[in-house]
């Protein structure tokens, strides 16, 4: 019998777990901290054999497969033993592709790929069509192959997931935009983290579809690179001739396969970035055959993300929007953009190598003052301290961030969270990040 080895049992491996075990697989499941009661509990209702607390050489490079979490990063001594004795190593996501034949709608970007997979699916699933939610967004793919049966699935997948696909193949691929990220997981190598999201492409026919961002130099010079097989839809903020699909003039307007439009104003979701998201869900919906009617009904009444951009209160003339998935400095920017006042932004956390000057001309412009939060705030001084803006320094946490934001704001300003960095040093993810903001905002 082939063992297939699952490295990782938080929502990936312990879906990984169950779809293996399902197809008759001698499984073993291993992670180095302790196991979430939640997946313990998955995996014992399907007799799967795991350990906790550390990895066991012996009972892992003797697998035929070895199927890591999105989260292990390639050094991991374990991971570069396999390598080297020749152990395939594949990512959940390509596992459970071999073994459903559900169209495949997939997702990837530095940004938006949440927003625009929800988009997706929000769009579909109010078409009536048998779709399931996977991928980076929350849900894993595996389990759901194994245990339900659905015509599509709307897949977000991150670079980490890409990394380890190789026969995948995405029947309508989107790629909204390539801007440095998880830069320390890719030696600090850009074309290295290109690479992985350009992975979205391969194995794409001339049946497949490429949905992409034209405005992005990184992803118009790769594609010079790529002889893609599969059929372009590109979109774009420029209307040219001939376009396939773009933003201008007020609409969002698609040509091909079939002629669709609609005023911006009627998009659920506001800003130039979410002009782009909702673009790239309606070329993804037309393809699909979805009507007209649909495809405008749904982008316009789509209720939006927690944490992108989320509005949460005005207090005495001060706005708060809750924007703590901007963990990037791209992101960041995206947020400024659409700010409509003056802004204290609240910026800091686990740095990625990030570099600030993206936002530098954006921050000159928009922000009244800066709070950093976070564990350590050397960079964002060295940087942002010679603009002389009103500034405090929190090391807290998110009750003392909110407190000095609302001390900085005049009536009428926006105190936005776009932190631009991860939250792992004083939260423990950008939703608890997140939540505590709502929480303290309301308790002002
Ligand atoms: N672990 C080991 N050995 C190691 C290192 C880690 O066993 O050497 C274990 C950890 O103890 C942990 C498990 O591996 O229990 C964690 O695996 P994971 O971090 O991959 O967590 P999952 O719960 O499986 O979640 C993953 C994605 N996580 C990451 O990519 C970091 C989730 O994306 C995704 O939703 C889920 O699979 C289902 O597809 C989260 C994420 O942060 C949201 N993604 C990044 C992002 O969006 O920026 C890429
Ligand atoms: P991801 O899943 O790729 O992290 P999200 O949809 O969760 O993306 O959005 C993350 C952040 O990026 C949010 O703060 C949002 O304001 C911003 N954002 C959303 N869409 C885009 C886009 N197309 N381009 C740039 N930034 C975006």
């Amino acid at each position: 019998m082939k063992r297939i080895v699952i490295l990782g049992a938080g929502e990936s491996g312990a879906g990984a777990a169950v779809l293996a075990k399902m197809k008759g697989f001698d499984t073993f499941v291993s992670d180095t901290s302790a196991i979430k009661d939640k997946y313990k509990e998955q995996l014992d209702q399907y007799r799967i054999a795991w350990e906790e607390g550390h990895h066991t050489p012996e009972l892992i490079l003797n697998a035929d497969e070895v199927i890591k979490s999105p989260g292990i990063p390639n050094d991991a001594p374990l991971i570069v033993k396999l390598r080297e004795q020749g152990t395939p190593i594949i990512s959940e996501i390509e596992f459970a592709g071999r073994y459903t034949d559900a169209k495949m709608i997939c997702i990837t970007g530095s940004n938006g790929k949440t927003t625009t997979t929800s988009l997706i699916y929000h769009i579909f699933k109010s078409a009536g069509l048998n779709v399931g939610l996977a991928g980076n967004i929350g849900n894993s793919l595996a389990l759901q192959v194994a245990t339900e049966y659905h015509d599509y699935y709307v897949i977000e997948l991150s670079s980490f997931q890409l990394d380890d696909m190789y026969e995948f193949r995405a029947n309508i691929a989107v790629l909204l935009n390539i801007t440095p990220d998880h830069m320390d997981r890719y030696d600090h190598d850009m074309q290295k983290y290109v690479d992985a999201k350009f992975r979205i492409t391969q194995n794409q026919t001339s049946d497949d579809a490429f949905i992409f961002w034209n405005d992005d130099p990184i992803i118009r010079h790769e594609l010079e690179k790529h002889g893609l097989q599969a059929h372009l839809y590109p979109f774009s903020a420029v209307k040219e001739e001939d376009a396939i699909a773009y933003a201008a003039d007020d609409e969002i307007v698609i040509n091909t396969p079939i002629a669709f439009n609609m005023e911006q104003e009627e998009l659920a979701l506001h800003g130039t970035h979410n002009l782009y998201n909702s673009l790239a869900a309606g070329i993804s919906a037309n393809l699909a055959g979805i009507r007209k009617e649909c495809i405008r009904q749904a982008l316009s009444d789509f209720k939006g993300v927690p944490h992108r951009l989320e509005r949460v209160a005005t207090v005495r003339g001060v706005t708060f929007i809750n924007d703590s998935k901007a963990t990037n400095v791209n992101s960041c920017w995206y947020a400024l953009q659409s700010m409509r006042t003056k802004v204290v932004l609240i910026l800091g956390g686990t740095d990625k190598g990030n570099d600030y000057t993206e936002i530098e001309s954006l921050v000159r412009e928009k922000c009244a003052a800066l709070v950093f939060l976070g564990v350590d705030n050397r960079k964002l001084h060295r940087f942002f301290d010679p603009m002389g803006l009103p500034c405090a320094e929190v090391n807290t946490g998110m009750k003392d961030a909110v407190e000095a934001a609302y001390r900085l704001a005049k009536r009428g300003e926006t105190v936005l969270l776009s932190p631009c960095c991860a939250s792992f040093d004083l939260f423990k993810n950008y939703e608890d990040r997140g939540d505590q903001f709502k929480k303290y905002v309301r308790e002002l």
